[in-house]
């Protein structure tokens, strides 16, 4: 298996993540693009992702996944231990429900309020400065909502560590300092991450 992945961004790290806590990272070979050059942006890297981004896991038959989370869900479906997506029924809802939940009240604004306003962005967003703003007005509201949200479990999702800890703590991790906000301001995030990111997978 082939991973199109680039050192700086965090989806695909997601799934380098994913791989170091499965135990398998040596069994994909990791191909780094280069996205400030857009490497990503070339004909024979859009052959493989259509879409133009990172991550993209090339099976050894051809057979392209895109998206992290759809990348993620195959490899815990080929290696299931140790589990990240939920074993019971409602531990599979409760992680899928606080992955969604991260995802879109707290990453996609992250997101677009770093992707709409900050000058590194312009080459590869359609930028909207006022939409941008917006975004990063709505993520500080999510910031103390998950500030409160956290301080009582070590865990975002229930009693341990699963997928949904990779989504929360990569997206702090990369997208609140890109919003020039700063993590010590939310101590119980800045406790979470820093518990959640000691573990081995997190080091590079
Ligand atoms: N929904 C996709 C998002 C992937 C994504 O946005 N990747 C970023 C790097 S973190 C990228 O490739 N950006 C290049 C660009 O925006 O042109 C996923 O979860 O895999």
């Amino acid at each position: 298996m082939k991973l199109y992945s680039s050192k700086l961004a965090p989806s695909p790290l997601k799934v380098v993540i994913f791989l170091k806590e499965k135990g398998i990272l040596d069994q994909v070979e990791i191909v780094n693009l280069d996205l400030g050059k857009l490497e990503h942006k070339t004909p024979e890297y859009k052959a493989i992702a259509p879409n133009s981004r990172v991550p993209a896991l090339q099976l050894d038959d051809g057979t392209i996944i895109l998206e992290t989370t759809a990348i993620c869900r195959y490899l815990e479906a080929l290696y299931p231990e140790p589990n990240l997506f939920g074993e019971s029924p409602i531990e599979i809802a409760s992680i899928e429900m606080w992955y969604s939940r991260v995802t879109y009240e707290l990453m996609v604004p992250l997101m677009h309020g770093f992707r709409h306003t900050h000058p590194h962005m312009s080459q590869m967003e359609n930028q909207n400065q006022e939409y941008g703003l917006a975004q990063r007005e709505l993520a500080v509201k999510s910031l103390d909502t998950y500030n409160n949200i956290i301080a009582s479990r070590e865990y975002i999702a229930g009693e341990r560590f699963t997928y949904a800890d990779i989504q929360m703590v990569t997206s702090l991790q990369f997208l609140v300092r890109l919003n020039r906000l700063d993590i010590q301001d939310y101590e119980n995030l800045n406790d979470y991450i820093n518990q959640v990111s000691s573990r081995p997978s997190f080091l590079v």
